[in-house]
Protein backbone atom coordinates (compact mmCIF):
# COMPACT_ATOMS: atom_id res chain seq x y z
CA UNK A 1 0.00 0.00 0.00
CA UNK A 2 1.35 3.61 -0.94
CA UNK A 3 2.49 5.84 2.32
CA UNK A 4 1.57 9.41 1.26
CA UNK A 5 3.32 11.93 2.79
CA UNK A 6 2.29 15.30 4.22
CA UNK A 7 2.92 17.55 1.77
CA UNK A 8 1.15 15.20 -1.24
CA UNK A 9 -1.98 15.44 0.69
CA UNK A 10 -1.77 19.21 1.22
CA UNK A 11 -1.12 19.72 -2.68
CA UNK A 12 -4.47 17.80 -3.19
CA UNK A 13 -6.38 20.35 -0.81
CA UNK A 14 -4.65 23.03 -2.89
CA UNK A 15 -6.39 22.04 -6.18
CA UNK A 16 -8.33 23.68 -7.74
CA UNK A 17 -11.74 22.23 -7.25
CA UNK A 18 -13.13 20.91 -10.25
CA UNK A 19 -9.61 18.86 -10.97
CA UNK A 20 -9.53 17.47 -7.59
CA UNK A 21 -13.45 16.30 -7.95
CA UNK A 22 -12.63 14.98 -11.49
CA UNK A 23 -9.56 13.23 -9.92
CA UNK A 24 -11.31 11.59 -6.92
CA UNK A 25 -13.73 11.06 -8.98
CA UNK A 26 -11.78 9.09 -11.92
CA UNK A 27 -10.39 6.85 -8.65
CA UNK A 28 -14.05 5.92 -7.36
CA UNK A 29 -15.09 4.55 -10.71
CA UNK A 30 -11.45 2.69 -11.16
CA UNK A 31 -12.78 0.78 -7.71
CA UNK A 32 -17.01 1.12 -7.22
CA UNK A 33 -19.85 1.54 -9.01
CA UNK A 34 -20.35 5.31 -8.58
CA UNK A 35 -24.12 4.83 -8.24
CA UNK A 36 -24.34 2.29 -5.69
CA UNK A 37 -24.47 3.59 -1.59
CA UNK A 38 -24.14 1.41 1.31
CA UNK A 39 -26.31 2.01 4.16
CA UNK A 40 -25.61 1.60 7.61
CA UNK A 41 -28.53 2.02 10.96
CA UNK A 42 -27.49 3.21 14.31
CA UNK A 43 -28.53 2.37 16.85
CA UNK A 44 -27.71 3.86 20.92
CA UNK A 45 -27.95 1.09 23.38
CA UNK A 46 -26.84 3.30 26.14
CA UNK A 47 -27.35 6.41 26.16
CA UNK A 48 -25.41 9.65 27.99
CA UNK A 49 -23.33 9.79 31.40
CA UNK A 50 -20.25 9.40 29.55
CA UNK A 51 -16.80 9.90 31.49
CA UNK A 52 -15.08 10.89 28.54
CA UNK A 53 -15.03 14.84 27.44
CA UNK A 54 -15.35 14.63 24.02
CA UNK A 55 -16.32 18.19 23.41
CA UNK A 56 -18.51 17.74 20.59
CA UNK A 57 -20.20 14.90 22.44
CA UNK A 58 -23.88 15.62 23.57
CA UNK A 59 -23.43 12.22 25.88
CA UNK A 60 -20.73 13.27 27.78
CA UNK A 61 -21.35 13.40 31.91
CA UNK A 62 -18.80 16.77 32.11
CA UNK A 63 -21.17 19.11 30.44
CA UNK A 64 -24.85 19.62 30.67
CA UNK A 65 -26.77 19.30 27.66
CA UNK A 66 -29.79 17.92 28.68
CA UNK A 67 -29.70 14.71 27.01
CA UNK A 68 -32.11 12.14 29.48
CA UNK A 69 -29.98 9.31 30.05
CA UNK A 70 -31.28 5.88 29.58
CA UNK A 71 -29.78 2.40 30.66
CA UNK A 72 -28.52 -0.62 28.90
CA UNK A 73 -31.65 -1.14 26.09
CA UNK A 74 -33.04 -4.86 26.12
CA UNK A 75 -31.87 -7.28 23.59
CA UNK A 76 -35.45 -7.52 22.30
CA UNK A 77 -35.26 -3.28 21.62
CA UNK A 78 -32.42 -4.24 19.19
CA UNK A 79 -34.07 -6.84 17.48
CA UNK A 80 -36.31 -5.28 16.82
CA UNK A 81 -34.42 -1.83 15.32
CA UNK A 82 -32.11 -4.09 13.70
CA UNK A 83 -35.35 -5.40 11.85
CA UNK A 84 -36.60 -2.28 10.89
CA UNK A 85 -33.52 -1.52 9.77
CA UNK A 86 -33.37 -4.31 7.23
CA UNK A 87 -36.47 -3.92 6.06
CA UNK A 88 -35.64 0.06 5.17
CA UNK A 89 -32.52 -1.56 3.41
CA UNK A 90 -29.66 -1.52 5.88
CA UNK A 91 -27.35 -3.80 5.16
CA UNK A 92 -25.08 -3.46 8.19
CA UNK A 93 -25.98 -2.86 12.28
CA UNK A 94 -24.40 -0.43 14.00
CA UNK A 95 -24.91 -0.21 17.71
CA UNK A 96 -23.31 2.74 20.10
CA UNK A 97 -22.41 2.61 23.66
CA UNK A 98 -22.01 5.80 25.77
CA UNK A 99 -18.96 4.14 27.64
CA UNK A 100 -15.21 4.72 27.81
CA UNK A 101 -15.06 1.06 26.99
CA UNK A 102 -17.27 -1.70 28.05
CA UNK A 103 -17.04 -3.89 31.26
CA UNK A 104 -16.81 -7.29 30.72
CA UNK A 105 -20.32 -8.09 31.81
CA UNK A 106 -21.41 -5.31 29.28
CA UNK A 107 -19.55 -6.86 26.65
CA UNK A 108 -21.38 -10.02 26.77
CA UNK A 109 -24.73 -8.77 26.79
CA UNK A 110 -23.48 -6.80 23.58
CA UNK A 111 -21.66 -9.94 22.37
CA UNK A 112 -25.31 -11.42 22.37
CA UNK A 113 -26.64 -8.34 20.27
CA UNK A 114 -24.17 -9.21 17.58
CA UNK A 115 -24.88 -12.92 17.19
CA UNK A 116 -28.82 -12.42 17.22
CA UNK A 117 -28.56 -9.74 14.54
CA UNK A 118 -25.90 -11.47 12.13
CA UNK A 119 -28.53 -14.58 12.30
CA UNK A 120 -31.21 -11.83 10.58
CA UNK A 121 -28.42 -11.98 7.59
CA UNK A 122 -27.16 -8.26 8.54
CA UNK A 123 -23.46 -7.13 9.01
CA UNK A 124 -22.60 -6.11 12.37
CA UNK A 125 -20.97 -3.04 13.53
CA UNK A 126 -20.40 -1.80 17.40
CA UNK A 127 -18.79 1.13 19.09
CA UNK A 128 -18.10 0.86 22.84
CA UNK A 129 -14.90 2.74 22.89
CA UNK A 130 -11.53 2.06 24.23
CA UNK A 131 -11.13 -1.95 23.99
CA UNK A 132 -8.56 -4.41 25.67
CA UNK A 133 -7.12 -6.98 23.01
CA UNK A 134 -9.14 -9.55 24.74
CA UNK A 135 -12.17 -7.55 24.43
CA UNK A 136 -11.91 -7.22 20.85
CA UNK A 137 -10.78 -11.20 20.51
CA UNK A 138 -14.10 -11.71 22.12
CA UNK A 139 -16.02 -9.66 19.49
CA UNK A 140 -14.10 -11.71 16.99
CA UNK A 141 -15.59 -14.66 17.94
CA UNK A 142 -18.69 -13.74 17.86
CA UNK A 143 -18.65 -12.32 14.44
CA UNK A 144 -18.25 -9.13 14.60
CA UNK A 145 -17.59 -7.48 10.88
CA UNK A 146 -17.12 -4.13 11.74
CA UNK A 147 -15.73 -2.02 14.69
CA UNK A 148 -15.91 2.00 15.05
CA UNK A 149 -13.74 3.84 16.57
CA UNK A 150 -12.63 7.42 15.18
CA UNK A 151 -9.42 9.30 15.68
CA UNK A 152 -11.69 12.08 15.44
CA UNK A 153 -8.72 15.24 14.64
CA UNK A 154 -5.16 15.28 13.86
CA UNK A 155 -2.55 14.37 16.93
CA UNK A 156 -1.87 17.94 17.39
CA UNK A 157 -5.42 19.27 17.80
CA UNK A 158 -6.73 16.39 19.48
CA UNK A 159 -5.78 16.95 22.37
CA UNK A 160 -7.88 20.40 22.12
CA UNK A 161 -10.69 18.13 22.02
CA UNK A 162 -10.39 15.66 24.29
CA UNK A 163 -8.31 15.42 27.34
CA UNK A 164 -9.73 12.29 29.29
CA UNK A 165 -7.47 10.01 26.64
CA UNK A 166 -4.94 10.56 23.92
CA UNK A 167 -4.86 10.20 20.65
CA UNK A 168 -2.35 7.08 21.19
CA UNK A 169 -4.72 5.93 22.90
CA UNK A 170 -7.37 5.68 20.25
CA UNK A 171 -5.09 4.29 17.75
CA UNK A 172 -4.24 1.40 20.46
CA UNK A 173 -7.57 0.28 20.24
CA UNK A 174 -7.77 0.44 16.28
CA UNK A 175 -4.45 -1.71 16.41
CA UNK A 176 -6.82 -4.65 18.97
CA UNK A 177 -9.42 -4.28 16.30
CA UNK A 178 -7.21 -4.68 13.55
CA UNK A 179 -5.04 -7.43 14.69
CA UNK A 180 -8.08 -9.27 16.44
CA UNK A 181 -9.17 -9.73 12.36
CA UNK A 182 -12.24 -6.88 12.37
CA UNK A 183 -12.92 -4.64 10.19
CA UNK A 184 -11.83 -1.04 11.13
CA UNK A 185 -14.44 1.75 10.67
CA UNK A 186 -12.60 4.71 11.48
CA UNK A 187 -12.66 8.76 10.63
CA UNK A 188 -13.65 11.34 12.34
CA UNK A 189 -15.30 15.28 12.09
CA UNK A 190 -14.88 18.36 10.52
CA UNK A 191 -15.90 21.82 12.37
CA UNK A 192 -13.55 21.40 15.82
CA UNK A 193 -11.72 24.47 14.81
CA UNK A 194 -9.45 21.88 12.93
CA UNK A 195 -7.02 23.69 10.11
CA UNK A 196 -6.72 22.75 6.76
CA UNK A 197 -3.84 20.91 7.73
CA UNK A 198 -5.14 19.37 10.85
CA UNK A 199 -7.58 17.52 8.07
CA UNK A 200 -4.88 16.87 6.03
CA UNK A 201 -3.05 14.70 8.90
CA UNK A 202 -5.90 13.34 10.30
CA UNK A 203 -6.65 11.57 6.53
CA UNK A 204 -2.52 11.24 6.47
CA UNK A 205 -3.00 9.02 9.59
CA UNK A 206 -5.75 6.99 8.64
CA UNK A 207 -4.21 6.35 4.97
CA UNK A 208 -0.66 5.08 6.34
CA UNK A 209 -2.09 2.50 8.45
CA UNK A 210 -0.83 -0.97 8.06
CA UNK A 211 -4.39 -1.30 6.55
CA UNK A 212 -6.50 1.73 5.98
CA UNK A 213 -10.11 1.44 7.38
CA UNK A 214 -12.26 -0.40 5.13
CA UNK A 215 -15.08 2.34 6.42
CA UNK A 216 -14.03 5.38 6.88
CA UNK A 217 -17.00 7.58 8.74
CA UNK A 218 -16.40 11.70 7.60
CA UNK A 219 -18.50 13.31 10.16
CA UNK A 220 -19.59 17.23 10.55
CA UNK A 221 -19.93 18.22 13.48
CA UNK A 222 -23.36 18.47 15.01
CA UNK A 223 -23.58 21.46 17.28
CA UNK A 224 -25.13 20.44 20.44
CA UNK A 225 -25.73 23.25 22.85
CA UNK A 226 -24.33 22.85 26.48
CA UNK A 227 -21.26 21.39 24.75
CA UNK A 228 -17.49 23.18 24.47
CA UNK A 229 -18.09 23.62 20.43
CA UNK A 230 -21.24 25.08 20.58
CA UNK A 231 -21.39 28.04 18.32
CA UNK A 232 -17.33 27.30 16.50
CA UNK A 233 -17.66 27.90 13.08
CA UNK A 234 -19.56 25.85 10.80
CA UNK A 235 -17.15 23.83 8.22
CA UNK A 236 -17.40 25.70 4.36
CA UNK A 237 -19.54 22.82 2.23
CA UNK A 238 -17.10 23.24 -0.52
CA UNK A 239 -14.48 22.90 1.96
CA UNK A 240 -16.18 19.84 3.38
CA UNK A 241 -16.83 18.15 -0.22
CA UNK A 242 -13.17 18.66 -0.88
CA UNK A 243 -11.92 16.47 2.46
CA UNK A 244 -14.47 13.71 0.87
CA UNK A 245 -12.49 14.09 -2.74
CA UNK A 246 -9.22 13.97 -0.43
CA UNK A 247 -10.33 10.91 1.19
CA UNK A 248 -11.46 9.01 -2.11
CA UNK A 249 -7.74 9.23 -3.45
CA UNK A 250 -6.12 8.52 -0.51
CA UNK A 251 -7.83 5.49 0.52
CA UNK A 252 -9.15 3.94 -3.07
CA UNK A 253 -10.79 0.61 -1.85
CA UNK A 254 -12.03 2.38 1.20
CA UNK A 255 -15.85 2.71 1.96
CA UNK A 256 -15.88 6.59 2.24
CA UNK A 257 -19.03 6.88 4.80
CA UNK A 258 -21.01 10.66 4.29
CA UNK A 259 -22.01 10.27 8.00
CA UNK A 260 -23.43 12.68 10.75
CA UNK A 261 -24.21 16.73 9.85
CA UNK A 262 -26.56 15.71 6.64
CA UNK A 263 -29.30 17.40 8.30
CA UNK A 264 -27.55 20.83 7.77
CA UNK A 265 -26.25 20.09 4.22
CA UNK A 266 -28.95 20.83 1.13
CA UNK A 267 -28.97 17.47 -1.51
CA UNK A 268 -26.64 19.48 -4.23
CA UNK A 269 -24.08 19.55 -1.20
CA UNK A 270 -24.74 15.59 -0.73
CA UNK A 271 -24.89 14.74 -4.40
CA UNK A 272 -21.13 16.80 -4.92
CA UNK A 273 -19.91 14.38 -1.92
CA UNK A 274 -21.35 11.38 -3.57
CA UNK A 275 -19.63 12.14 -6.74
CA UNK A 276 -16.04 12.77 -4.66
CA UNK A 277 -16.57 9.66 -3.85
CA UNK A 278 -18.53 9.14 -0.80
CA UNK A 279 -20.22 5.65 -0.97
CA UNK A 280 -22.22 5.11 2.23
CA UNK A 281 -24.07 6.77 4.99
CA UNK A 282 -26.68 6.12 7.74
CA UNK A 283 -29.86 5.86 7.17
CA UNK A 284 -33.16 6.40 9.24
CA UNK A 285 -34.22 9.90 11.42
CA UNK A 286 -31.77 9.66 14.08
CA UNK A 287 -27.71 8.93 14.08
CA UNK A 288 -27.12 8.30 18.37
CA UNK A 289 -28.87 10.59 19.88
CA UNK A 290 -29.31 13.56 16.58
CA UNK A 291 -31.13 14.08 14.17
CA UNK A 292 -30.62 12.62 10.39
CA UNK A 293 -32.44 12.80 7.28
CA UNK A 294 -35.48 10.23 7.42
CA UNK A 295 -36.03 7.62 5.05
CA UNK A 296 -38.37 9.55 2.65
CA UNK A 297 -36.14 12.08 2.17
CA UNK A 298 -33.26 10.04 1.62
CA UNK A 299 -35.17 7.83 -0.74
CA UNK A 300 -36.15 10.53 -2.90
CA UNK A 301 -32.34 12.14 -2.93
CA UNK A 302 -31.48 8.43 -3.98
CA UNK A 303 -33.94 8.25 -7.10
CA UNK A 304 -33.20 11.58 -8.51
CA UNK A 305 -29.37 10.79 -8.11
CA UNK A 306 -30.12 6.82 -9.91
CA UNK A 307 -28.40 6.04 -6.93
CA UNK A 308 -29.59 2.24 -5.64
CA UNK A 309 -28.59 0.30 -1.92
CA UNK A 310 -26.39 -2.06 -1.54
N1 LIG B 1 -18.37 6.29 22.85
C1 LIG B 1 -17.83 5.69 21.72
C2 LIG B 1 -16.63 6.42 21.16
O1 LIG B 1 -16.46 7.59 21.41
O2 LIG B 1 -15.86 5.77 20.45
C3 LIG B 1 -18.82 5.45 20.60
C4 LIG B 1 -19.83 6.48 20.24
S1 LIG B 1 -19.22 8.04 19.69
C5 LIG B 1 -20.66 9.01 19.81
C6 LIG B 1 -18.87 7.79 17.95
C7 LIG B 1 -18.33 8.94 17.15
O3 LIG B 1 -19.38 9.81 16.77
C8 LIG B 1 -17.32 9.87 17.78
O4 LIG B 1 -16.04 9.35 17.77
C9 LIG B 1 -17.41 11.10 16.89
O5 LIG B 1 -16.50 11.00 15.81
C10 LIG B 1 -18.85 11.04 16.38
N2 LIG B 1 -19.67 12.13 16.97
C11 LIG B 1 -20.09 12.19 18.26
N3 LIG B 1 -20.80 13.32 18.48
C12 LIG B 1 -20.82 14.00 17.31
C13 LIG B 1 -21.38 15.25 16.90
N4 LIG B 1 -22.05 16.02 17.75
N5 LIG B 1 -21.21 15.63 15.62
C14 LIG B 1 -20.52 14.85 14.76
N6 LIG B 1 -19.96 13.67 15.09
C15 LIG B 1 -20.10 13.24 16.35
C1 LIG C 1 -19.44 7.93 13.19
O1 LIG C 1 -18.34 8.28 12.73
N1 LIG C 1 -20.53 8.66 13.20
C2 LIG C 1 -21.62 7.97 13.89
C3 LIG C 1 -20.99 6.58 14.16
N2 LIG C 1 -19.64 6.75 13.76
C4 LIG C 1 -21.11 5.96 15.47
C5 LIG C 1 -22.10 8.71 15.08
C6 LIG C 1 -22.48 10.12 14.79
C7 LIG C 1 -22.99 10.72 16.04
C8 LIG C 1 -23.65 12.02 15.81
C9 LIG C 1 -24.11 12.66 17.05
C10 LIG C 1 -25.18 11.94 17.80
O2 LIG C 1 -26.02 11.22 17.24
O3 LIG C 1 -25.21 12.14 19.02
FE1 LIG D 1 -18.41 9.35 25.32
FE2 LIG D 1 -18.09 8.59 22.77
FE3 LIG D 1 -19.42 10.87 23.39
FE4 LIG D 1 -16.79 10.75 23.73
S1 LIG D 1 -17.89 10.57 21.76
S2 LIG D 1 -18.27 11.56 25.21
S3 LIG D 1 -16.51 8.62 24.37
S4 LIG D 1 -20.04 8.78 23.87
Amino acid sequence: MKKWHLEEVLELFDMPFNDLLFKAHTIHRENFDPNEIQLSTLYNIKTGSCPENCSYCSQSAHFNTGLKKEPLKEIKDVLEKAQAAKANGSSRFCIGAAWRGPKDGDLDRVIEMVKEVKKMGLETCVTLGLLKKEQAEKLKEAGLDYYNHNIDTSESHYDKIITTRTFADRLETIQHVSDAGINVCCGGILGLGETVKDRAEMLLTLANMETPPKSVPINQLMQVPGTPLYGADSVDPIDFIRTIAVARILMPTSYVRLSAGRTEMSKEVQALCFFAGANSTFSGDQLLTADNPGLNEDALMFEKLGMVRI
